[in-house]
């Protein structure tokens, strides 16, 4: 008789890690291609609000029975990086320097672009991949200066957020170069029945990253650059070991792209078999939709594919950039078994486009039953809504056990770090404050306490500096 008892089955769940708002927080347009950063260029910024609107929505997600963790916000300003392009002396004198003769170089190493942690990592789960294994690529974020400045700490985070044993692997990000430039789970969307049973994985890009005849006849935007590349894509899907008949690659609408829609996550959101998309997302949607769809039937249990379209007619492209309606989140109603919740900016209340689709997604014959706006507009002024903020991951119990335990949200740590952020954000920031020296002593102060509090300590170049 054997004595081995059968091991409980274990069970995944989905977290979500959301950036927190650094104390830098301001508006540079620095994103081409991203309307609402461009509008927003050199207007005056909130840091101490966008910091507690972004902690009012983890809460409001936690509050609802759903995990959540915290990502800490960058080291800003990027005194390493500005020494780098040339400007010396002390700390002081590099930051009165930059903002004396290049503005923009400064406020692109001052940026808390981090907060958008949608862009940190690509995430694949055990379940999807052959090693059983769960696999995090950092994006390398090669398309934007100010936001490639964010990869080495977000791979030092990550390889300090899991522990060893996790069973969770780390890789490096692909190499900085334009033809593998990466964006992360922005551009990325998981289908499933269940969160522990193995899914499907679109990749979705907007170019092509080395020459080939495939390249030269893919249709290519004429107003913005397409940031993410197929050849990305294609190194993310091998290093996650995920297996081909379970991936699809698709290609963004550069008309879309055109439009403002410079990231996957503003056109299209995907949760369990729930895909909703707006019909001119991809170059050729339909067959999209349909690879999925035939991908998640070959799986066990032939889950089917819910797909809520929005059609041109009801939100035209240029409505989608300015609601951001695509960029909410669509979690699982804890209460309410089987029952699905958009959380949406709060924008899209008051757009009558994006609200009359909210309406008819509502009452549709899908799982979606419940909108919760949420108020994330200093974020949104830069182009990043709710689903922006987040880097979901789909965890088994054991692998979320082995998380530095400090990331993970509770009702206390939350209220610690709404105490930590009112002592020392300010309350308002205007672009010529980048400069002032009097804001990067206040910046290491606030990140030297918030890595105590989350238990990193030594995460952070200035605490690793030996002079
Ligand atoms: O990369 N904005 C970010 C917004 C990222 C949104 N993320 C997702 N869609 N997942 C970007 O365009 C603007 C910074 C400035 O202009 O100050 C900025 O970087």
């Amino acid at each position: 008789m054997s004595s081995q008892s059968a091991e409980p089955a274990t069970e995944f769940h989905e977290i979500n890690f959301d950036g927190l708002v650094g104390p830098t927080h301001n508006y540079a347009g620095l994103a081409p291609g991203n309307l609402h950063s461009t509008a927003n260029a050199k207007s005056v910024s909130y840091p101490k609000r966008a910091a507690l609107q972004g902690i009012a929505k983890m809460r409001r997600l936690m509050d609802m029975g759903l995990p959540q963790a915290v990502l800490p916000p960058q080291e800003r300003p990027d005194i390493l990086a500005l020494r780098r392009l040339g400007f010396t002396g002390t700390d002081e004198d590099v930051l009165k320097r930059a903002g004396h003769e290049s503005p923009a170089l400064l406020s692109a190493c001052c940026s808390a672009s981090g907060m958008w942690s949608a862009n940190a990592a690509t995430f694949s789960p055990a379940p999807d991949s052959d090693d059983a294994c769960a696999h995090i690529t950092p994006a390398n974020l090669n398309s934007l200066f100010h936001r490639q400045l964010e990869v080495e700490f977000v791979e030092r985070l990550m390889w300090s957020a899991f522990g060893e044993g996790s069973a969770v692997r780390v890789h490096a990000s692909l190499p900085g170069n334009a033809a593998l430039a990466d964006e992360g789970a922005a551009n990325h969307v998981r289908l499933c029945a269940d969160h522990g049973e193995p899914g499907v994985q679109l990749f979705a890009f907007g170019r092509f990253g080395i020459p080939s005849a495939e390249a030269a006849a893919a249709p290519s935007p004429s107003r913005f650059t397409a940031r993410q590349t197929r050849e990305a894509c294609e190194a993310l899907a091998r290093l996650h070991r995920l297996d081909p008949d379970r991936v699809f690659f698709a290609q963004q609408s550069p008309r879309a792209i055109d439009a403002g829609i410079f990231h996957n996550d503003v056109i299209c959101v995907g949760h369990r078999n729930v895909l909703l998309y707006h019909e001119h997302a991809y170059v050729e949607t339909q067959p999209v939709v349909d690879g999925l769809r035939q991908r998640l039937a070959s799986l066990p249990g032939s889950p089917e594919l819910i797909e809520i379209r929005i059609s041109d007619d009801d939100l035209p492209l240029d409505a989608a950039a300015s609601s951001y309606l695509f960029n909410s989140q669509l979690i699982d109603d804890p209460g309410n078994t089987g029952s699905m919740r958009l959380v949406a900016p709060e924008a899209c209340r008051e757009h009558p486009q994006a609200s009359a689709a909210v309406r008819r997604i509502l009452a549709g014959d899908n799982p979606v039953d419940r909108v919760d706006f949420v108020d994330v507009s200093q974020s949104l002024r830069n182009g990043g809504g709710p689903a922006c903020l987040r880097l979901r991951m789909v965890l088994s119990e054991t692998q979320i056990d082995r998380i530095r335990p400090r990331l993970i949200a509770t009702d206390d740590l939350l209220a610690e770090i709404e105490r930590w952020v009112g002592r020392h954000y300010r309350d308002e920031l205007h672009p010529a404050d980048l400069a002032d020296p009097a804001l990067a002593r206040e910046s290491i102060a606030a990140l030297d306490e918030l890595s105590a509090i989350l238990d990193i300590r030594g995460v952070y170049f200035f605490q690793r500096r030996s002079d």
